[in-house]
């Protein structure tokens, strides 16, 4: 198979086993690393807080996450934040309703939503979104009957614990082995309810429940996530552990988070989650360049 990354820009080709995920009749290919550009519709989200609330701002938001190479539009109404107060099914409904209309009506673009919730689920899924983001792995009530019911793709994402309590004294045996059998039982869960493992995306769960030795062995074993048979979608954007390591506050964790996502995509992640789009989208074209380096199927666009 022969592939371009038109959307980014990125000027290689590549050849590669199929690597896709089913949504409705339709699918992305991930024969290359994707981008998921974070949009939060919360005023108190992680990094970003308070600043796309309003739909034409976060409308424009999107828009130039997806110019910048953006393949997916996350758009979340709740803050996951550690000690986040969380929001009613109806709040949340009214938050991102309206963008992913906006979204879907404007722009070519994979929109995912951000939810735990069922009915937020539903709600998102009939104004087009495609893609359910879910850092409960759908065990909240009605999550995983809800997913089943649709047409759209899940992310099941780790978490140990919820946003409120989960950095209190995250624990595990051997925290790669113990996250990759909650992923096994989760996508045995989706399959027994009627979700196709190939509607299933994989999320270890950076800074859900694990402390910086958690994050840090995590990204170094990423590679053993791939035996779970599903694409592997990674968030360490400003995350409090690229803080740690460098000193810097959030605003200032751009390179730490570019410098993460390379090393995700070069361990077997296929899909980042990330605020810093076209920085992200230019180093994975570069990581992807070099890590089919010597393959005699690299061919440059320009011969
Ligand atoms: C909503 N959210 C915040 N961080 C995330 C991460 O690392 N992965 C996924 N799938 N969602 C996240």
């Amino acid at each position: 198979m022969r592939r371009e990354t038109a959307a980014t820009g990125c000027r290689f080709f590549y050849v590669t086993q199929a690597n896709k995920l089913q949504f409705g009749s339709r699918h992305l290919d991930l024969d290359q690393p994707a981008v998921m550009g974070i949009l939060n519709v919360t005023p108190d989200s992680f990094s970003d807080g308070g600043s796309f609330t309003d739909r034409d701002l976060a409308l424009r938001h999107a828009e130039s996450m997806l110019s910048a190479g953006a393949s997916i539009i996350d758009v979340g109404g709740e803050s996951t934040r550690p000690g986040a107060m969380p929001v009613s099914e109806q709040q949340e409904i009214d938050r991102v309703l309206p963008v992913i209309s906006a979204i879907v009506d404007r722009l070519d673009v994979i929109v995912s939503v951000d939810t735990s919730k069922a009915g937020v689920m539903r709600a998102a899924v009939a104004a087009g979104a495609n893609l359910i983001n879910d850092v409960y792995a759908l065990r909240q009530d009605g999550a995983l009957q809800a997913a089943a019911s649709l047409d759209a793709a899940v992310c099941l994402m780790h978490m140990q614990g919820s946003p409120a309590t989960m950095q209190k004294n995250p624990r595990y045996e051997n925290v790669a082995g113990d996250i990759a059998e909650f992923l096994k039982g989760r996508i045995a869960a989706c399959t027994a309810a009627g979700l196709a493992q190939e509607r299933l995306l994989v999320d270890p769960g950076f800074g859900f429940g694990k402390n910086d030795k958690d994050n840090l062995e995590l990204l170094h074993r990423l590679d053993e996530f791939r035996r779970l048979g599903r694409p592997i979608l990674v968030g360490l954007s400003r995350k409090r552990t690229l803080g740690n390591l460098t000193g810097k506050s959030i605003e200032q964790r751009l390179s730490a988070g570019v410098a993460a996502a390379v090393l995700a995509v070069e361990r077997g992640a296929s899909i980042i989650r990330t605020h810093d789009v076209a920085e992200t989208v230019d180093a994975l074209c570069v990581a992807q360049a070099v890590m089919k380096a010597g393959s005699h199927k690299v061919v440059m666009a320009n011969g």
